[in-house]
């Protein structure tokens, strides 16, 4: 899969993990790497997700930066030119999900240009960085965690001024107007992160209508239809130094290395 990595600079760490990071990063600067298959999105993020139980590091990519991932997205990442030495990564120390939630980072071609880590629960310790950029308005899952983040904040003690946000219409669809994530999760009737099945199915009818149906209404390419805009966004962000290219590798090879 390819994918493209997103640069949420740190701006300022929660408590718990400037703690953990005080003096380890050599004067590093340090980002979040979500990966995305949606960088026509990046306008509309609200937020950045962790996996609150994942274990991440922090891993020194030159002499000058540092990623925030999961272990397994720095090992591919060292692979691919993101790391000092091939195929080795350099951890400068480990951290836990739940100490990152509350850190502000930058959110790349935001609307809102900084942005809150918030914890979801179904993020995959398997699946690209273990870091997830946030777009409720076409991400079904990241709509729904969020609006569950709101109900039960001190539950999941995150701050509710963290989620003070509103969503940003970035396409829209003749099927389901601008905020399509919305409209799928009423369709299917989802009420709760925990509906993963009927989140799994409002993601795929998202992503196509999306793709396939969907015109930009913001950003450089506005008015133009999201399968033109999306590449064109994409080398932009990379362009601008905002992004990395970050491959998955398939299958069987994953499966037998771990
Ligand atoms: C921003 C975004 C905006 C995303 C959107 C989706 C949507 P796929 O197709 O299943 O591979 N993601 C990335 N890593 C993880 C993870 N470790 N655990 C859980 N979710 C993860 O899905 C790729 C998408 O899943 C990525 O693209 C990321 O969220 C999330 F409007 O980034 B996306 C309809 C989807 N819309």
């Amino acid at each position: 899969q390819e994918y493209v990595g997103i640069k949420m600079e740190v701006v300022e760490w929660s408590p718990a993990a400037k703690e953990a990071i005080d003096g380890k990063v050599g004067g590093r600067k340090v980002f979040l790497v979500p990966a995305t298959l949606r960088p026509e999105t990046m306008y509309g993020q609200t937020n950045c997700f962790v996996g609150p139980t994942l274990k991440y590091g922090v891993f020194a990519i030159n002499d000058s930066e540092a990623y925030v991932v999961s272990h397994r997205g720095a090992r591919n990442m060292a692979f691919q030119g993101l790391s000092p030495t091939r195929g080795e990564v350099i951890q400068l120390l480990e951290i836990d999900g739940a100490s990152i939630v509350g850190t502000r980072v930058k959110a790349p071609l935001g609307i809102i240009p900084e942005v809150y880590v918030l914890p979801m629960e179904s993020v995959k310790a398997t699946k690209g960085t273990g870091v997830v950029t946030s777009v409720p308005s076409d991400s079904p899952d990241d709509y729904i965690t969020t609006q569950e983040l709101r109900k039960k904040a001190e539950y999941y003690k995150v701050d509710p001024k963290w989620l003070d946000f509103e969503l940003i219409p970035v396409l829209s669809t003749a099927k389901y107007g601008n905020l399509t994530a919305i409209e799928v999760c009423k369709e299917l009737k989802i009420q709760s992160p925990k509906d993963a099945k009927a989140l799994a199915d409002a993601k795929e009818i998202a992503y196509k209508e999306g793709f396939y149906g969907g015109t930009m209404v913001i950003g450089d390419f506005a008015g133009e239809p999201v399968q033109d805009a999306k590449p064109k966004v994409r080398a932009q962000l990379i362009d601008m130094g905002l992004a990395v290219p970050y491959a998955e590798p398939e299958g069987l090879v994953m499966s037998r290395s771990g």
